[in-house]
């Protein structure tokens, strides 16, 4: 068995370094058939050519003329010094009271993290964006931000993409080095869906520090503060910028719903500033603000919490833009837009077009059109690729006002009720919904509270069931364990707490836990962990990030190790390629190391033999390489 000291390591030392040091170190690896990298790309591609990809079976197909994205122009040779400077150089504090200064609306851009989560079911591969990096950092210098990361990308990289998360920050922080790279964070739910012991919460923020988050949007599926805080304080010790969130839900300006009105939203904010947050998101994670309410909330935001407002939206309505208009009427420091290839509908507003609608005023952004299109016409032409993955849906819809969904839960949920039979029934899933979230008392629908709803409505309407129903004493239901698990606690608390009638019905004799969910959650004894992880891949050195990820998701990082050491670095592979495998006479490269590219052509496929394999004929590098799969058609 090997140890080597990770640190010491050359290419760690070098700024190059981009590739895992698990995956260039087979050494490390006890395993009885080592394959160098080139041959196991070659296994992947002759795999899913053989095969298919299971994700995109029965699915959509990109268009046979698509020809593939090309990367945006540089407009300037030099990088021109951006927010993340001033970060490096003066600190979040003076990054929030330059916001503040600012009479420009400031912008970040979503397009690599929610944008592609709602309308691609988070489906974009790093390779697609890495491309596009370099263009912002050049030629739109003066964002603000860059949302890249967090969220569902973490573990559908691991999960669906093979690939690491970690080392897609690592590229897109080195290709960006001007601007704030930024991250969603679910507190104590970290990237994940339920809560995490704290001392693997504070593991994950300083790892993520350090590999390239600057902003932390940090938020609570319950907008219970009490459940922030320890991952609050984890990023406020790395030195970043730490965006303190109130998440948005039902109509402030209804008298019928009274529970989350304008106090409610700035006694939240102020706890949040006075627990240190440098900058206040404003996350309506479904689109529901409307443009009166906006103006209205945003201005009370500004005048009594004293701190920089970042806002971020959805388009499901289709009237965002007015939200944003009054937004920034109203003062708004920076708000959310995804380029307009990947924006409108689920995804938030169309970054081009909050440009245009503020130029000539004194809120200009300041941001160069030219720039704006050229990128985005680069991710119209990533977009056509991942046409397996689009919703369908075809027009924006009022109907988010009834079932309240957050964006980025949308996609997924009518895929999950595709798997259930229901599409054809989604505006009874859509009602059904709605009916839940007030069985549950009215509460705060954002990931993981969202999915709960999600997981009881699809039972519901999948079984024929209607609140009375599921509410009446007499009847005995089983419920989802997701939903057990909300109603014990494990979440945390809404505001009132949860309604008891409902609660009891669940959890029949069971007590409730209503005291924050990381206070019973012993920690995690990390080293330990370590070890137990190495020993399962066969002595191989864990770093911080693979434990990181190890701890959020065991079984989906295990899964992606073991894949990993059979197809190698696929995340190099051209995102058609990936999908769909190779067709005779195809010729494609991959880069999978800085300098290091795989030339691979596809010469033929032959019979499936007598033993059940078929043999892929190939070049690699101009030599003939032979691969066996089976056909598992
Ligand atoms: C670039 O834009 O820098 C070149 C092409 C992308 C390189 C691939 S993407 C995944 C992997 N990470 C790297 O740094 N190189 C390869
Ligand atoms: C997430 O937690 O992934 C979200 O996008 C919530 O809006
Ligand atoms: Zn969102």
């Amino acid at each position: 068995e090997f140890v080597i000291n990770l640190l010491k390591h050359p290419t760690f030392l070098s700024n190059q370094y981009t590739t895992k040091f698990i995956d260039t170190t087979p050494e490390l690896f006890d395993f009885k058939k080592r394959r160098d990298r080139g041959t196991k790309v070659l296994t992947y591609i002759a795999d899913i050519t053989v095969n298919g990809h299971p994700e995109v079976q029965g699915r959509a197909m990109p268009h046979p003329d698509l020809k593939p994205a090309r990367a945006p122009m540089l407009r300037t040779q030099e990088i021109a010094p951006g927010t993340r400077t001033l970060l490096e150089e003066k600190g979040p504090k003076a990054v929030a009271d330059w916001m503040l200064a600012q009479k420009k609306l400031l912008i970040t851009d979503t397009t690599m993290r929610d944008g592609h989560q709602s309308l691609l079911a988070t489906r974009m591969r790093s390779i697609d964006m890495i491309h596009a990096a370099p263009a912002y950092a050049h030629n739109l210098p003066q964002l603000f931000s860059m949302e890249c990361w967090g969220g569902a990308t973490f573990d559908v990289a691991y999960r669906f993409l093979q690939e690491c998360p970690w080392q897609r920050l690592r590229d897109l922080r080195a290709r960006m080095p001007n601007l704030l790279t930024q991250m969603l964070l679910r507190g104590a739910n970290g990237v994940g869906y339920t809560n995490y012991p704290d001392n693997v919460v504070q593991f994950f923020v300083k790892q993520a520090a350090e590999t390239g988050v600057d902003v932390f949007r940090v938020f609570d599926s319950l907008n219970w503060v009490e459940n922030m805080r320890v991952a609050m304080d984890a990023v406020l010790e790395t030195g970043k910028i730490l965006e303190g969130t109130v998440c948005y839900t039902g109509d402030m300006l209804d008298p019928d719903r009274s529970k989350y009105d304008l106090k409610y939203y700035v006694a939240m904010a102020k706890e949040l500033r006075d627990a240190g947050a440098h900058v206040i998101g404003l996350k309506d994670m479904a689109g529901l603000l409307k443009a009166n309410a906006a103006y209205a909330l945003v201005k009370a935001l500004k005048e009594e919490v004293g701190l920089p407002v970042h806002f971020h939206t959805h388009d499901t309505s289709g009237a965002a833009i007015a939200t944003i208009m009054e937004a920034s009427r109203a003062g708004v420091d920076c708000v959310d837009a995804a380029m307009d290839a990947l924006s409108g509908n689920t995804s938030q507003p169309t970054l081009g077009s909050v440009v245009e609608a503020l130029r000539f005023t004194e809120r200009d952004t300041g941001l160069d059109m030219a720039a704006i299109r050229a990128i985005s016409n680069y991710w119209e032409a990533v977009r056509g690729q991942y046409a397996a993955f689009e919703s369908g849906m075809q027009a924006p819809a009022s109907e988010v006002y009834l079932h309240e969904m957050p964006g980025g839960q949308f996609t997924n949920l009518k895929a999950q009720a595709r798997g259930l039979g229901l599409e054809e029934r989604w505006h009874e899933v859509a009602q059904t919904y709605a009916d839940v979230n007030q069985m549950f008392g009215d509460i705060v629908k954002v990931t993981p509270s969202s999915k709960v709803v999600g997981d009881m409505a699809l039972m519901m309407v999948s079984q024929g069931l209607t609140r009375a129903q599921v509410e009446d004493p007499k009847t005995d239901l089983s419920f989802p364990d997701s939903v057990i698990d909300m109603m014990k606690g494990n979440l945390g608390q809404p505001p009132g707490g949860w309604p008891k009638n409902i609660q009891k019905k669940i959890l029949k004799d069971e007590k409730p836990f209503t005291e924050r969910p990381g206070l019973k959650a012993a920690p995690v004894d990390i080293e330990q962990t370590r070890k137990t992880l190495s020993e399962q891949l066969g002595g191989a050195e864990i770093d911080d990030e693979d434990l990181s990820g190890y701890l959020m998701y065991p079984k989906v990082f295990t899964d992606y190790a073991a894949r990993h050491e059979m197809y190698g670095p696929v995340r190099a592979l051209p995102t058609r390629t990936f999908f769909y495998g190779m067709e005779q006479g195809d010729e494609i490269t991959a880069e999978i190391d800085p300098g290091k590219t795989l030339e691979i052509r596809l010469q033929a496929v032959g019979e499936t033999q007598d033993d059940g394999e078929v043999r892929v004929f190939f070049e690699l590098n101009g030599q003939p390489r032979t691969i066996r799969v089976p056909d598992r058609k």
